[in-house]
């Protein structure tokens, strides 16, 4: 299976984790962030995930990826699922954005290698959240509207290796927004979920993203 993939992507690690957790091997292709004719030649439009199984049939969706990968063998995301937690999760997306995007051009990422993908990037992201620097100026505002959703979200958390207490679909929602919000050097996640991010991490075998 071949994965076409942002490194800062979280709906891509969300099909990263699930590969690592199920033990199956992911051939991972990092696109330039410019480079939206190898997704167009793909799948006819710009996005990732894009898995390419390996009977050749294209993928799209990060949960329907998910639960195609965790069902090629013996399932591994089997706990309960809390609706609280998608919840958490879809309403997280819009105060984390200012925080990471403007960041991830920042991390020597390898979507970012070129001068060209890093002003596409700056670009789109201007249409979309404003200038990146103003951003992360703003900082200290930004990681106070999240500060609440982060201490809400650790008191949910029921084990370090399974949010729920069983590996389910919850960790493939809360990880890689986790692992998105490592990048911002000043967070400082409560004690549960640190350990819940730092535990989860290990037990994939994955290094969190840098930090600035
Ligand atoms: N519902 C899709 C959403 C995919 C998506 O929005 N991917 C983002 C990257 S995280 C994307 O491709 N954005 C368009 C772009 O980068 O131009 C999924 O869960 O896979």
């Amino acid at each position: 299976m071949k994965l076409y993939m942002f490194e800062h992507c979280y709906l891509c690690f969300r099909v990263r984790m699930t590969a690592a957790l199920a033990r199956k091997h992911l051939e991972e292709v990092v696109v330039l962030e410019d480079d939206t004719d190898t997704m167009v030649a793909l799948v006819r439009r710009r996005v990732v995930p894009i898995l390419i199984r390996d009977d050749g049939q294209p993928m799209l969706e990060s949960m329907d990826i998910v639960r195609y990968i965790d069902h090629l063998g013996e399932p591994m995301l089997t706990g309960p699922e809390r609706p609280e937690i998608a919840a958490w999760a879809e309403q997280i997306a819009p105060k984390a954005a200012p925080l990471t995007q403007s960041r991830y051009p920042l991390l020597g990422l390898p979507e970012f290698g070129s001068a060209a993908a890093r002003a596409h990037y700056h670009a789109r992201k201007r249409s979309t959240l404003g200038d990146l620097d103003e951003l992360l100026a703003d900082t200290k505002r930004h990681l106070g509207e999240l500060m609440p959703s982060l201490q809400q979200i650790d008191r949910m958390v029921q084990s370090p290796r399974a949010i729920n207490g069983a590996l389910s679909l919850d960790d493939v929602r809360v990880l890689p927004v986790l692992r998105s919000l490592a990048v911002v050097q000043e967070l400082r996640f409560p004690q549960r979920l640190r350990d819940y991010f730092e535990s989860m991490m290990a037990l994939i075998a994955a290094r969190p993203l840098p930090a600035v």
